[in-house]
């Protein structure tokens, strides 16, 4: 072979790989395991585009990297493949969701092999596949049959709750739980009825069926998760979405928000990323109050961060959603106040967050106690007041919080500046005085007001410290049909878990994919939807799960895809333990990546897996951005004017397909079969040529600036596309994809090439020692990519494989000694063509099972120098000597140097001073 033919290597390497599973891993205690894993894709109907393998590459080099230096390497790839997408698909055209899936997965499997990656394909794993959700389905079942134990810190099993409450009621059981749950004792438990008891243990279930306030999407016909809303509306699709309360499944991810916290120190991720998990966690310190409400039973509870500014309260706000803002209304507000709750209510919580300018609230007439002086004061509902934080209500300091001063400011109520002292001993009310002093100013004296009040609401029975976190519990239920089927079925009303041996529950068919008339999920137009025990039939549940289930531990079933027994076996995923290095992008920070850290810790705490932390280094890519071309339309007419001269006509930029443009020069023929309105375009152009204008934008067919990697593939190969991606600059930036350097780089692999061919083509490598020099530049290249890959900076050690080549072939190198390794050097990039010339150099194995080339330092100690020579006081010649020379070896070779003697005119110098590796220096 003489060409450095791609296409037929790159062929005959993947067929090799295939059929010798040289990337198949198996547990090896004997080596250390290298872990490597890719956020798993959505397969859409929009097949990859170039921006999609990027990540991917650069965990490939990884691996590919780790296994040179004899790591076990786990490095597997599936698919997330339930999801809104292909269901609206489906609602559109009949298809079923399960078709289209499996086409789309096809395509993009066909489309990640051409890339040539290191992926275990045997691991290949398929949320959608009843074999896969079979154990989704049990993890649900275990949360389910979990509660959280405070005192214990982790999960313990139901069974274990019900013994105590059995024995000891609950008052004494520190648990996470509802807010407003009983307290009861042993005896009340034993006369509780089953469905009261069974109502109670929902209220510490891990899993639970509850109402609750979700964003509800009536286009979508479905409910959806805090961070799949953006702004008001859903991510997919920029549908409007409303609050509404609803019987909903949710997660008690709250229950482990500390630890979810504390284990962010323990883990190596970018700080934006852990700063946004902490923020979405929101812990915040401070108190619950109660206040009376005047004239009424009725006592109205707020969370307070400052609980030390209440003599500064001037009124209490309320959510517009909440019930007891409505009973409080008096006669003569009720037309105001409830006009102003109808609009609040309909503006989602988010968009009224997000929105700071509008103002709005209303006085529900009631006046409630201030409980530490006893003073009346106004209750309002406000929009800035959110019904799923705290308690819903906020005692009001308008001198001292931005919200309430601006709603003070705005309405005319008091601002009331709290004077900076100290709580003392004794002031409190009932304790002798009214105090009006409390320390907000310095730190020490909010810190100690603040216990001193939590002490004081305490003792009075009015209030408590309370420790508050901005998340809430995760709602896991969808209305929609394409989603793992929850094993529940309802038996008096009451949910009831299916036996773990009747699952996979499998998602039945249905005649269409839409909520039925009574607006039932999908599932309720299945036949026969219902579960068969002993002693009846009964319905089953309705909603589906969310996207973020089958993702949240897929990372285990990798370990352990085919088991039937068990999601995974504890020794294997003992021995791959948690992930050495994922890749994805951070727009997953409080989605999945949160989701996944709390089913690992509660999986660790039932004792299913050793691990606690799924992810321990995370590494998030940037985005390709599309480099969009523009032709310019001379406005009225099919008259196209060339970028240059565009500002000389009347003209419209419109997009045109990057796949016609060249180094933004258009293909005029091509341009004139793009669209049909386009075949008699004419051009202006500008030295024969019709040159296009270029912007970066979001890569979108919308855009016409997709470029597909199999494109790139076909006309360069996948070694020159890997090599590319990583070229275009650091892994973690946003870069635009611009095809204009490809050619460089492809280039550059036909030169690798031609290291290793004569100059008729045919391989020939030479068995001579290599030279000091070719040893330099290939240690020098190897020191490079070692610290390259502890970095993860892949862009610069393409480029020092670019001087090494350059190097190299102004050497005329073509040692075996210095080829061999570079081929292995190289192979983590360029896999195929490192293959091919692996091979060729006689190996019969894969290059991936060599050794990576140790570096030897010795190798870039220089033997020479260049010494700069000064005669008085200027640099007048350089002279290279070794640098093994004595002082009197130098000033002899100095002196008989031509240049010298030239500028010495025969002198004999005054001051000859010479510092051996540094300089000459000689006064004449
Ligand atoms: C009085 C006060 C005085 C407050 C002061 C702050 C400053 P973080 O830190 O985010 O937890 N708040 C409580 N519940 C609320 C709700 N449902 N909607 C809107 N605001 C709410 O914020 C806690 C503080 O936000 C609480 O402390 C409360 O206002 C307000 F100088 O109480 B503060």
């Amino acid at each position: 072979m003489a060409e450095y033919n791609f296409r037929e290597i790159e062929q005959k390497w993947q067929n090799f790989w295939k059929e010798k599973g040289t990337f198949h891993a198996q547990v090896d205690p004997n080596r250390p395991k290298f872990y490597s894993l890719d956020m798993f894709p959505y397969p859409s109907g929009a097949g990859l585009h170039v921006g999609h393998p990027l990540g991917y590459i650069a965990s490939d080099i990884i691996s590919r990297y780790k296994m040179l230096q004899g790591f076990n390497v786990l490095h597997p790839m599936g698919y997330d493949s339930f999801g809104l997408p292909a269901e609206q698909y489906a609602i559109q055209t009949g298809q079923h969701p399960a078709i289209t899936t499996e086409q789309n997965i096809a395509r993009y499997t066909e489309q990640l092999k051409n890339i040539g990656f290191a992926f275990d394909w045997e691991r290949e794993v398929r949320t959608s596949d009843p074999a896969y959700y079979k154990w989704t389905q049990w993890i649900f079942m275990q949360l389910f049959n979990s509660y959280y134990d405070q005192d214990a810190d982790k999960a313990l099993s139901i069974d274990s709750l019900v013994s105590r409450f059995e024995k000891e009621g609950n008052k004494a059981i520190k648990a996470v739980c509802d807010d407003e749950t009983p307290i009861f004792t042993a005896e009340d438990w034993s006369a509780f009825s089953e469905k009261e008891k069974a109502e109670m243990l929902l209220k510490y279930r891990l899993t639970y069926l509850a109402e609750t306030t979700v964003n509800w999407c009536s286009a979508l016909g479905t409910v959806l998760s805090n961070d799949e809303v953006k702004d008001g509306f859903s991510e997919r699709g920029g549908h409007p979405v409303e609050r509404k309360k609803m019987m909903q499944w949710s997660m008690r991810i709250t229950a482990y928000a500390d630890r979810l916290l504390k284990g962010l120190d323990t883990i190596d991720w970018s700080e934006p990323v852990k700063e946004m998990q902490r923020n979405w966690i929101g812990k915040s310190i401070g108190a619950e109050v109660l206040f009376d409400v005047k004239g009424s039973d009725k006592k109205i509870k707020v969370f307070t961060t400052r609980v030390d500014t209440i003599y500064g309260v001037t009124y209490l706000a309320l959510a517009p959603e909440s019930d007891l803002a409505a009973e409080l209304i008096t006669e003569d507000q009720r037309e105001t106040a409830e006009a102003y709750i109808q609009v609040a209510k309909n503006r989602s919580e988010r968009e009224r967050m997000s929105d700071v300018k509008t103002i709005s609230g209303a006085f529900t007439g009631a006046y409630a106690i201030n409980p530490f002086n006893g003073e009346e004061i106004q209750i309002w509902v406000a929009d800035y007041v959110l019904a799923g934080y705290g308690t819903g209500a906020v005692m009001a300091v308008p001198a001292h919080d931005e919200r309430d001063y601006n709603f003070a400011k705005h309405f005319g109520l008091e601002i009331r500046q709290v004077i900076e002292g100290s709580m003392e001993e004794g002031s409190f009310p009932g304790k002798g005085g009214l105090i009006i002093n409390s320390g907000f100013i310095s730190g020490l004296y909010m810190k100690e007001a603040m216990e001193k009040a939590i002490e004081f609401l305490e003792e009075k029975g009015i209030g408590k410290g309370k420790i508050q976190f901005r998340m809430r519990d995760a709602i896991f239920t969808r209305q929609r049909y394409w989603g793992e089927p929850l094993p529940v079925y309802f038996k008096d009303g009451l949910p009831k878990l299916v036996d773990v041996k009747d699952l996979p529950l499998v998602l039945p068919e249905v005649d269409k994919y839409l909520p039925t008339e009574d607006g039932e999920p999908p599932l309720g137009r299945a036949k026969d939807w219902t579960y068969k025990t002993e002693d009846g039939e009964y319905p089953l549940e309705l909603s589906t799960m969310p996207g973020w289930a089958g993702s949240s531990w897929y990372f285990f079933r990798y370990m352990d895809p085919k088991n039937d027994e068990v999601f995974a076996d504890k020794a294997i995923t003992d021995y791959w333990g948690s992930v050495d290095l994922y890749i994805g992008g951070s727009e997953h920070a409080t989605g999945h990546l949160l989701y996944s850290r709390f089913w690992t810790k509660f999986l660790h705490d039932i004792g299913a897996v050793k691990i606690d932390e799924p992810f321990q280094k995370m590494i998030n890519q940037g985005m390709i951005q599309g480099r969009s071309n523009f032709v310019y339309r001379q406005k009225g007419t099919n008259t196209f004017v060339s970028y240059g001269l565009k500002d000389q006509y009347d003209t419209a930029a419109m997009h045109v397909d990057v796949n016609i443009v060249y180094n933004d020069q258009l293909n005029l023929e091509k341009f004139k079969a793009w669209r049909p309105d386009l075949a008699d375009a004419e051009f202006i152009l500008e030295d024969g040529k019709y040159i296009c204008g270029a912007e970066v934008e979001k890569m979108s067919k919308s855009k016409y600036n997709v470029v597909n990697p199999d494109d790139i593939i076909e006309k360069y190969g996948a070694d020159t596309l890997r090599l590319y991606e990583m070229f275009l600059g650091p892994l973690e930036q946003f870069k635009p994809w611009n095809t204009n350097g490809i050619d460089g780089v492809y280039k550059f692999l036909r030169k690798l090439w031609n290291l290793y061919h004569n100059a008729k083509g045919e391989f020939e490598v030479s068995d001579a020692k290599a030279s000091k020099e070719e040893l330099k530049t290939l240690h020098k290249t190897i020191k490079k990519m070692d610290d390259d890959m502890a970095n993860f900076s892949f862009n610069t050690s393409v480029s020092s494989f670019m001087i090494c080549v350059n190097e190299l072939t102004a050497l005329k190198s073509n040692k075996r000694e210095i080829l061999e390794p570079l081929a292995v050097l190289v192979s983590p990039y360029a896999p195929h063509i490192s293959e091919e010339l692996w091979a060729l150099l006689g190996h019969s194995e894969s290059v991936t099972k060599a050794s990576f080339p140790e570096f030897n330092a010795d190798y870039l100690v220089e033997s020479s120098f260049e010494y700069p020579v000064m005669i008085n006081g200027k640099m007048r010649a350089k002279l290279t000597l070794s640098l093994d020379l004595s002082k009197e070896d130098i000033e002899k070779a100095a002196l008989a140097d031509e240049t010298v003697q030239k500028w010495v005119e025969g002198k004999t110098p005054k001051k000859i001073i010479i510092v051996p590796g540094k300089i000459v220096n000689l006064v004449v």
